[in-house]
């Protein structure tokens, strides 16, 4: 795979690699230095009604939407283990663009694999049902794609959260074009190359490259745009579901979080520790199911927030190539002034800072936009680091007395995405989790996801969801079909 700061990526749409109208390049940055990783090619609005066109050519021309779904279940076995062998390439692409830990980008690609392979079982089973009905009537539904589907992503995974859509899109036989996030399109590109290789018919994977503003909308608002599904902040979500409601266009939403972690007493406190410092200094905490408010019982507050401040403290910083780093970059240098102004916005009105707090100044870091992981205490609630999303490795502390007011302090936000608790009872476990008003509750466990699980927020952290056997739902619509066979034959 091409590396390299001249290595170019451009749109792929119809099955070739295109430079786009425009026949302009930018570079694209590694975090861990500022300097250019690569070059990627800038689409345009025309880029964009062109790519929706050829995909829709080849949902109506080709046989992938018409095929048996067991064939398009091969071709998807084929990409992942395609992408499989391939692996070791697209974890280093999407470190050295993302910045992520090369272990962290593994795990990643490992589960875009394991994404495509549960899809690729499910091809053949997008089923419909039989309906009793009365007299003599046959009812049945069928289930059918929708066409041609857009899917926007973001930054921080970029290519698992692109293909945990594009995944459950192909495999009900729609043709898919997908626009990753201007700041981490490289590995959308690499992936749309092997599509060819796996046997997917031309024009069924397209990826534009370009801004949001222009090629972003341009799809949503294309007229064969059938439905769309967005992962990113709240304010462009409102934006595209703003676009999409003329047309009627479905839309899926999977926005921003602000999770609560409850710690009780008579957790595994040092599990819990560890757990919580992976769900806020993972992936630099640019997480949108991110543990960033620690609400611990009182009785053991200062030992606990001790353990958490140790850990932080001993985090290992670096560029995610380097061996043994456990913390990489954050993804650009607007984004490290942006994750500051939260800290310093938290220092004015009052909180402390108990660990971190600063960019990292050492001189193999300098260049780089890195944040030494960050533990804040006393923040009033109403600060804006406690209620704003802030996308980095800022963990909030508060302390609680009893399960109500854990309860009340963990649902007093506008987002509703991952909430985790930490106990060893069971009654606490079950009755708190049934009362945080979340898309997702983990006991135990830092933030954990499988593709046959459902991944959704409740209130500002979107609608509909992702993953799970039922998101096939979302990309095949039902059709029922009604027959009278009570009507009698003609005689020949
Ligand atoms: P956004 O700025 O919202 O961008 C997300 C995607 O939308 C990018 O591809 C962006 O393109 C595109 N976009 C921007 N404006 C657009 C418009 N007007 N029309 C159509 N598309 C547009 O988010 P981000 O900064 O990349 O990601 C961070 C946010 O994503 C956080 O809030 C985070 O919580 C959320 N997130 C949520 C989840 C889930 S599953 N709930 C997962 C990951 C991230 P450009 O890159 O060109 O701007």
């Amino acid at each position: 795979m091409a590396e390299g700061s001249d290595a170019r990526f451009e749109l792929v749409i119809g099955g070739r690699e295109v430079p786009g109208a425009k026949g302009e390049h930018r570079p694209i940055l590694d975090p861990a230095t500022n300097r250019p990783a690569a070059q990627a090619a800038v689409g345009s609005r025309d880029d964009a009604h062109h790519a929706m066109e050829v995909a829709e050519t080849a949902f109506r021309e080709s046989n992938w939407a018409a095929d048996d779904g067991a064939r398009r279940g091969k071709a998807l076995y084929r990409l992942a283990a395609l992408l499989e062998g391939q692996a070791e390439a697209f974890a280093r692409l999407e470190t050295i663009n993302m910045g992520k830990p090369l272990r962290e980008s593994r795990g990643d690609i490992a589960y875009v694999v394991r994404t495509l392979e549960y899809f690729a079982g499910a091809a053949d089973k997008v089923e419909g049902e039989s309906i009793p009905v009365p007299g003599p009537r046959i009812d049945y539904t069928v289930r059918e794609p929708l066409g041609v589907t857009v899917h926007v992503a973001p930054w921080n995974y970029p290519l698992l959260l692109s293909i945990r859509s594009v995944a459950p899109a192909l495999a009900a036989g729609n043709a898919v074009v997908l626009k990753p996030a201007s700041l981490t399109p490289l590995t959308a590109v690499a992936f749309a190359r092997l599509a060819k290789e796996a046997g997917l018919p031309d024009g069924i994977l397209n990826v534009v490259l370009g801004s949001g503003s222009e090629v972003g909308e341009a799809l949503v608002t294309d007229p064969r745009c059938a439905s769309v599904t967005f992962t990113g902040s709240g304010e462009v979500g409102r934006r595209i579901a703003e676009l999409a409601a003329p047309r009627f266009v479905p839309v899926t939403l999977e926005l921003g979080g602000k999770g609560p972690v409850i710690v009780f007493p008579d957790a595994d406190l040092e599990r819990a520790a560890k757990g919580i410092g992976y769900g806020i200094f993972g992936n630099a905490g640019q997480m949108c199911w991110a543990a960033s408010r620690l609400l611990v019982h009182e009785s053991i507050r200062a030992p606990f927030v001790e353990k958490v401040r140790g850990i932080a403290e001993h985090l290992k910083l670096g560029p995610g190539t380097a061996e043994g780093v456990e913390m990489g970059p954050l993804v650009s240098s607007d984004h490290l002034a942006h994750v500051l102004d939260y800290v310093r916005d938290a220092r004015e009105s009052g909180g402390t800072v108990v660990v971190g707090g600063a960019k990292a100044d050492e001189p193999d870091l300098a260049a780089g936009n890195f944040l030494r992981p960050t533990v804040l205490a006393d923040v009033p609630a109403s600060s804006r680091a406690v209620r704003e999303e802030i996308f980095g490795p800022v963990l909030s502390v508060a302390s609680f007395s009893d399960a109500d007011e854990a309860v009340r302090l963990a649902n007093d936000t506008p987002y509703g995405l991952l909430a985790a608790l930490w106990t060893r009872d069971l009654a606490t476990a079950h009755t708190v989790a049934r009362r945080l008003e979340s898309g997702m509750v983990v006991v135990n466990e830092s933030p954990t996801t499988y593709p046959q699980t459902p991944f959704a927020g409740v209130k500002g952290s979107g609608v509909g969801f992702e993953q799970g056997f039922r998101a096939l739902d979302t990309f095949a619509r039902r059709k029922n079909v009604l027959i009278n066979i009570g009507v009698a034959r003609k005689k020949a």
